[in-house]
């Protein structure tokens, strides 16, 4: 997997009136080197071409694109992976559907499930939520940064932090050992979205020095 370290996720309601593939080019212009298409409400149809215009647009600006939940749309539009959550097919099944060299990624919320996704051949977790955050339903209580050092010293594989992170708040997250941040709000529904991407982006780099 090439490495990464500023995610950007799409989220509908965050963008009225402007249209995704714009918001995630700006995002892109500003430092954003992954995006995802994550999108719980559209129906399997009107996914797939928004998953076809983000798959254009993630390879017009060589970055990897990966889609939500759905692996026939992240298959049918050749995607570079798929992000699952707890409650979707297990990790093996998923890697015989997708192939050796999809990307798949996993959300946790603790300790075990991250050695578990590890264990059963994901390429990099999700670790939040971090912070508390209006982007998820149904979301747990926020991990809280102290667990990203414990998250750090258990698994290997990349893992980016995510949940309620913002401009204010991102350096602790980098402080507690985080070298990979994962957005929604704070990007897509940011009214200038190439500069609070580019914002985030320095400070990531500004840590890794
Ligand atoms: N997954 P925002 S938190 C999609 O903890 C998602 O696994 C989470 O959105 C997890 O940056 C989250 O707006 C929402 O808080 C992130």
């Amino acid at each position: 997997m090439r490495e990464f370290s500023l995610y950007a996720i799409t989220g509908e309601a965050f963008h009225p009136g402007r249209s995704l593939t714009e918001i995630m080019e700006e995002a892109i212009l500003g430092g954003v080197d992954i995006i995802q298409l994550r999108d719980k409400k559209s129906s399997k149809k009107v996914l797939l071409e928004k998953a076809k215009a983000l798959k254009a647009l993630a390879t017009k600006h060589n970055v990897p694109f990966i889609v939500n939940d759905h692996i026939d749309v992240a298959l049918a539009v050749g995607a570079d992976g798929v992000h699952v959550g707890q409650d979707d097919l297990p990790l093996q099944e998923v890697r015989r559907i997708v192939g050796p060299d999809t990307i798949i990624g996993v959300s946790t919320h603790k300790l075990e499930e991250a050695l578990e996704a590890e264990r059963n051949g994901a390429d990099y977790i999700g670790v939040g939520p971090i912070f508390s955050t209006q982007s998820k339903e149904d979301v747990v209580d926020p991990v809280t940064t102290s667990y990203i050092q414990e998250v750090k010293k258990t698994i290997q594989i990349p893992f980016v932090a995510i949940g309620g992170i913002k401009r204010h708040n991102v350096q602790e997250v980098l402080d507690a050992g985080a070298e990979r941040i994962c957005v929604i709000s704070e990007i897509v529904g940011a009214e200038d979205v190439r500069a609070v991407s580019a914002e985030l982006a320095a400070v990531i780099k500004e840590a890794k020095k």
